[in-house]
């Protein structure tokens, strides 16, 4: 059976270190987190940072460093995220680019948060596509509903291949006013993807993890699971640490008979060349 790729997002940039002092949210802990996780079995860490206020943040200065620290402790493929929060604006989720990560983040379109909106125009998209083209740095594609996906065609239609020549996509699943975290959604999002996707990942907001993280082995793809997108681990048990997100999902690969990838692998899949 193919390996199995698993992304940790440890932080996010929508729960307050308040909410949950578990959260990640200084370099330190970023680091001591992602590896941690590496050992586990994650390849790929999805990286959103904080300033010292543990507040969400898209500083160039910290960006850099943390790249900079995770390539020290870790081989982990650093994926900084341009989604940001939701009131990060347009212009300066552009400068994320500047740390020159191995890859980042791009999603497909505007999606309703919850209570908020994620904003995505199709301007932006194509701009920060050709700027990820520009200056090689490996797109994964975040498709929140099937509208996501027809807007992928498009986009590989008009713009061509990605940097790295590897077309990765991430399904998150489960945002109130995206698609629903199910396996019907998951079943029909991967039949409507372009053919020149090479790999896919899932990942299940809340208490979709698990039937997403099912529906994703069962189908093939590979998982993304992190305190960014769930908080507990059953009703009323809080995550302490990504690592125990990290351990279910090796543990339930492992019975489909997927090993977890190591960084390098992870690398070879995704076209990142570093
Ligand atoms: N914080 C969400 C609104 C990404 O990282 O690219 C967006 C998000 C997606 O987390
Ligand atoms: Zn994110």
């Amino acid at each position: 059976m193919d390996p199995l790729l698993i992304t940790v997002a440890p932080t996010g940039a929508e729960t307050s270190k308040a909410d949950c002092p578990a959260l990640p949210t200084t370099l330190e802990e970023l680091v001591e987190t992602a590896a941690s996780c590496e050992q586990a079995g994650a390849a790929m860490v999805h990286v959103h940072i904080r300033d010292a206020d543990h507040q969400p943040t898209l500083d160039a200065g910290r960006l850099k460093e943390t790249v900079a620290a995770l390539r020290e402790s870790t081989d982990l493929v650093v994926q900084l995220s341009t989604g940001g929060s939701v009131h990060d604006p347009l212009e300066k989720r552009l400068t994320v680019l500047d740390a020159a990560p191995d890859a980042c983040s791009l999603t497909m379109g505007t999606t309703n948060f919850g209570d908020d909106v994620f904003l995505n125009p199709w301007p932006f998209v194509t701009e920060l596509y050709r700027q990820t083209q520009d200056r090689g740095v490996v797109p994964e594609f975040e498709l929140f509903d099937l509208g996501h996906v027809a807007a992928l065609h498009r986009l590989l239609d008009r713009f061509g291949p990605p940097a790295g020549g590897r077309v990765h996509v991430d399904l998150v699943m489960g945002v109130p006013g995206g698609m629903p975290g199910t396996a019907d959604a998951l079943v029909a999002a991967v039949a409507a993807l372009p053919a020149s996707v090479t790999s896919w990942s899932a990942t299940g907001i809340g208490r979709s993890t698990l039937a997403v993280a099912l529906a994703s082995l069962a189908k093939g793809g590979h998982l993304r699971v992190g305190m960014e997108d769930v908080l507990t681990l059953a009703k009323g048990v809080p995550v302490e640490h990504n690592r125990q997100l990290v351990e279910r999902v090796v543990e339930i690969g492992r019975l489909a008979q997927r090993e977890p990838m190591t960084g390098a692998q992870a690398r070879e899949l995704l076209g990142v060349s570093r």
